[in-house]
């Protein structure tokens, strides 16, 4: 048979010797079947690379770009107290966008090239940054509901196998920790308050509840990145569980708090411990992440905005860095 011409005695195989490259594939599956830490200067295969600028500059996008929903509101928030909580919390979005510019750096990407990618339209960012925030209910259903959801997403990728993200991401889940818990108590001010107080609040929670499910991602079954992530060790829980997990955590949440759960279908099941609920709109989703929501035009038109009103700074920091190098240099001499 012709497959048998092909048989070598094994006495007669050359002994293989593993090639560099193998030998390096090797150490980085070791490392993350020990549970181990990629870290920058390692050699990773270039697609655990690609994987990492892609996940972590949409997540950097997203987070300064999540920064204009509610910084819309900063100046007309109800009182002193809450304008100066809104601004600590806007600012730490920003902070976070710039740790995790930082983390996807180290991958061997400039923020130029992910900021260009975000500023063309290339770059994904998180869909639920594109709903407008009407009233001032949205920004506490915001803290209490989307960072509520985040924090369910990357507690998780505090275990993320790159170590610059999982370091990036311990900083910030104690930092959105403090971002639900003042939408809470924000929402929890204003269901004690007056019936259109408490009605402000419902109708939040009716446009912003099914937007945070789909804040998860497509179901697993159509999320074509989760397996490859889940076996690098960079997405350790599935869009779906992280989903019902969310889910399962708000529900009492709401029912402290007053507020009924836009979902006809959501109800307790004995049987799986879990809730069951309704279906997502997903039609709806991925028009949002292809561009077509009701904010995307505004939210990234003022993202550039932004990057062009800042460029005299830019160059100010620049030319004083080359100033002193100079100077340095001429020292030196
Ligand atoms: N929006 O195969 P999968 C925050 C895309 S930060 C837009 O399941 P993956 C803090 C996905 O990129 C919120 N696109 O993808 C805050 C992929 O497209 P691609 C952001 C989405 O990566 C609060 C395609 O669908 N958090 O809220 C979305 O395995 C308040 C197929 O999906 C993070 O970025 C979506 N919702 O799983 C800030 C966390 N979902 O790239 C301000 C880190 C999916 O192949 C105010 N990221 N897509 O072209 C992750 O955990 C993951 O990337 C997932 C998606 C779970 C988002």
């Amino acid at each position: 048979m012709y497959t048998q011409a092909l048989d070598i005695h094994p006495q007669l195989a050359t002994p293989r010797v593993a090639s560099a490259d193998e030998h390096k594939q090797a150490q980085f599956e070791d490392t993350i079947n020990r549970e181990g830490k990629i870290e920058p200067r390692d050699w990773m295969p270039a697609h655990y690379r690609k994987t990492l600028v892609r996940q972590i500059s949409q997540h950097a996008h997203s987070e300064i770009v999540g920064m204009l929903p509610e910084g819309n509101w900063i100046s007309r928030a109800p009182s002193l107290k809450r304008k100066a909580i809104l601004i600590a919390k806007v600012q730490d979005e920003g902070g976070h966008g710039l740790y995790l510019y930082s983390a996807a750096e180290t991958l061997g990407t400039s923020r130029d090239q992910m900021l260009k990618a975000l500023h063309t339209g290339r770059a994904k960012y998180s869909s639920i940054f594109n709903y407008p925030t009407l009233t001032w209910a949205d920004v506490g259903v915001i803290g209490w509901l989307v960072d509520g959801a985040a924090i369910m997403n990357q507690i998780p990728l505090c275990r993320c196998s790159y170590g610059p993200y999982a370091r990036a991401m311990v900083r910030i889940c104690k930092e959105e920790s403090f971002h639900q818990r003042q939408g809470f108590e924000s929402l929890m001010v204003m269901m004690q308050g007056t019936p259109e107080q408490q009605a402000m609040v419902q109708d939040a929670v009716n446009r912003w509840w099914w937007k945070c499910l789909a804040m998860f991602g497509p179901p697993d079954s159509d999320s074509p990145n989760s397996e490859q992530s889940k076996r690098w060790g960079i997405k350790r829980i599935s869009n779906d569980d992280l989903r019902q997990s969310f889910i399962d955590a708000t529900v009492p949440q709401a029912k402290a708090l007053g507020v009924s759960l836009p979902d006809p279908d959501l109800k307790w099941n004995e049987e799986r411990q879990h809730h069951d609920y309704g279906s997502i709109d997903w039609d709806e989703f991925w028009a949002t992440v292809n561009g077509k929501g009701p904010c995307n035009k505004e939210r990234l038109a003022t993202r550039v905005k932004a990057w062009d009103d800042g460029a005299w700074v830019r160059e100010a920091a620049l030319a004083h860095a080359n100033k002193q190098q100079a100077r340095q240099t001429k020292e030196a001499a």
